[in-house]
């Protein structure tokens, strides 16, 4: 693979104050984990996210799974998020017009934009998507991922729709910072790639899911950041498996450098 540059001279790169932060704590915490902390209880959620937290660039959350959300939980995140160093991705997918994901960007009870630093969208409505989230993040310096593919089995999120995810994304650099993406798509490198679907041992779930390797993911497909779920939620030892998947991921970007 093509010799890369680190992401702390990448950092330096990037016009965005999100990717600027993430593209450094990287390189302080040596990390390029994210953990998808998808737990019921926000104590639980809370509880897991300070364990894993030393092993992270970024958390990662889906608040609507949560039974008892309240702005306590988000004290309580928001405050790990300083203490761990880390950045909050709050993985909402939003899919509708620019209207209605302004205001379930920055209304409703889980008011994600108040907290969030990044969120992502599916393209599929097309770049309004994009112009209604900016409304409200752009002037909070919140960051957008675009969801350009997905690791699930028959995903349509591919070919095209993949190509013109980029499109979108190159002409809103102001609030779109990377993609979710099973592989490099972009060569700019103020573009983040973050790729869920990793495992050290299984192949696949139950429902789709398909998973690679953190070397995998990071050395071959040439992206920048691993998302793992149960990988590290549901070992008997998240704290080991965590510093298990940090050390494979970030050995992963020291080999692709070297
Ligand atoms: P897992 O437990 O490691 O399989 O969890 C993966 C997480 O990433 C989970 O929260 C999904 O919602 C999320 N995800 C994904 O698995 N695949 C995708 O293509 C996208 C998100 Br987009």
């Amino acid at each position: 693979p093509r010799k890369i540059i680190s992401y702390s001279e990448r950092a330096r790169l990037c016009s965005h104050p999100v990717t600027r932060k993430l593209l450094t704590l990287m390189e302080e915490k040596r990390t390029n984990l994210t953990v998808s902390v998808d737990l019921t209880a926000a104590a639980e959620v809370i509880s897991m996210v300070d364990k894993v937290g030393p092993y992270v660039c970024m958390i990662k959350t889906h608040v609507d799974i949560i039974e008892d959300f309240s702005q306590d939980f988000v004290r309580k995140l928001t405050d790990l998020a300083v203490k761990h160093n880390f950045i909050i991705f709050e993985d909402r997918k939003f899919a509708d017009i620019g209207n209605t994901v302004m205001q379930q960007y920055s209304g409703g009870m889980y008011r994600i934009a108040d907290w969030a630093n990044i969120t992502n969208a599916h393209t599929l409505p097309g770049s309004g998507v994009i112009q209604g989230l900016k409304q409200i993040g752009l002037q909070k310096e919140r960051g957008c991922l675009l969801i350009a593919e997905m690791s699930s089995s028959g995903n349509l999120c591919s070919g095209d729709y993949t190509k013109e995810t980029v499109k979108i994304a190159e002409g809103n650099k102001d609030f779109v910072i990377g993609f979710i993406c099973q592989s490099a798509i972009s060569d700019d490198p103020e573009f983040l790639h973050i790729t869920p679907g990793v495992q050290l041992s299984s192949r696949k779930d139950q429902m789709g899911q398909n998973y690679v390797t953190p070397r995998e993911v990071i050395l071959n497909h040439k992206s920048d950041v691993i998302i793992v779920g149960r990988g590290i939620i549901k070992a008997e030892d998240p704290v080991v498996a965590a510093k298990a998947y940090m050390e494979a991921g970030y050995s992963a970007y020291m080999e692709r450098m070297s």
